[in-house]
């Protein structure tokens, strides 16, 4: 298989790409087939399709520039040669996604806070990593965080039965930042390898969200300075130019260090990974690709590209 992608990771993510691949991997196959004439009107439509794709417009103008030195204009490019050089462009810009999954704690427990607006992802993507790490023989702890709803606490504390791992809550209406201490000390006392952190995606208004985040990152850092070791923002791929708004409000305040881009699999516009890793300047740690619990994998760029394009689909 391309790039040594292992088979059942794979699967995951072509299937949760499809929406994607069926217009973005088919629309350029269907532009470029056997071959296209390097001309105004092919220019045009690659435009369209990696715009529709949401690939973002300064990619996307690089890449139009870099057709144009690279291929003779007027002349038939072979649409192998084409769709290797598309491929390896978008695979560049996805380029320094981190080797490691997380940056770990040197002594004490790994404690990662997830931030992100309302109904983004974070409480499954609290629940799909905790499975993750319990699975790896990790011993982890949730830490019930966005105590702003009953709800909210309620959800986690089902995900944390059906996984098997603990939880450290109190009632709603509590001191989120209390929470996330006494969670931390729990780790500690009983020498769990990773504390997550739900946190509120909605408060009064973003001030006062802001502040409490703020709050909770104080209050951890009084216990272990380095911490939280990851800050990830959860971020909706379908809410498209909105999503990079709302990370930057997030990345101003909070010092993230990656995101999580969950619900790939619900829209055909895959190729914002690109557009929001670009205007970000963060790296994708991990991607949602559905609701089962495996479906939240660490971010791979070549199994991202080679999903989205879609050759390996005609191999099954
Ligand atoms: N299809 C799909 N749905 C997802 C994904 N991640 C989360 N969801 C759904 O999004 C909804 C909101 O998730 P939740 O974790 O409660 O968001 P929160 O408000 O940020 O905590 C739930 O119905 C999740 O099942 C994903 O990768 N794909
Ligand atoms: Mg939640």
């Amino acid at each position: 298989m391309v790039f040594g992608i292992v088979g059942k990771f794979f699967k995951r993510i072509k299937s949760g790409l499809a929406k994607t691949r069926s217009v973005f991997g088919d629309a350029l196959r269907g532009l470029i087939g056997k071959g296209r004439v390097i001309d105004k009107q092919f220019l045009e439509e690659l435009e369209d399709i990696l715009i529709a794709a949401d690939i973002g417009i300064a990619k996307t103008d690089e890449i139009l520039e870099d057709i144009q030195t690279r291929f003779k204009q007027g002349e038939a490019a072979e649409g192998e040669a084409l769709l290797d050089f598309l491929k390896r462009s978008l695979r560049e810009e996805l380029q320094e996604a981190s080797s490691d999954e997380l940056k770990t704690a040197s002594a004490g427990p790994t404690v990662v806070l997830i931030v992100g607006v309302n109904g983004t992802g974070k409480t499954t993507s609290i629940a799909k990593l905790a499975k993750r790490f319990k699975d790896q023989g990790k011993e982890v702890l949730l830490a019930a965080g966005d105590t702003y709803r009953a709800a909210a606490i309620e959800q986690l504390s089902i995900w944390s039965e059906r996984i098997g791992v603990d939880i450290v809550k109190q009632h709603d209406g509590a001191d989120a930042a209390a929470v996330a201490f006494d969670a931390i000390i729990a780790a500690e006392a009983r020498g769990a390898d990773l504390v997550l952190i739900d946190t509120a995606g909605r408060l009064h208004n973003r001030d006062d969200l802001m502040r409490e985040l703020e709050k909770i990152r104080r209050v951890i850092q009084k216990k272990y300075p380095e911490a939280p070791h990851e800050t990830l923002l959860v971020i909706d791929a379908t809410s498209g130019q909105n999503a990079i708004q709302q990370a930057r409000i997030f990345s101003q305040s909070m010092g993230v260090s990656g995101l999580i881009l969950t619900k790939l699999d619900g829209t055909a516009k895959g190729g914002c990974a690109l557009s929001i890793k670009r205007e970000l300047g963060l790296p994708i740690r991990y991607i949602g690709v559905g609701e089962q619990m495996d479906d939240l994998q660490p971010f791979d760029p070549d199994a991202y590209i080679e999903a989205i394009f879609g050759e390996l689909a005609e191999d099954e």
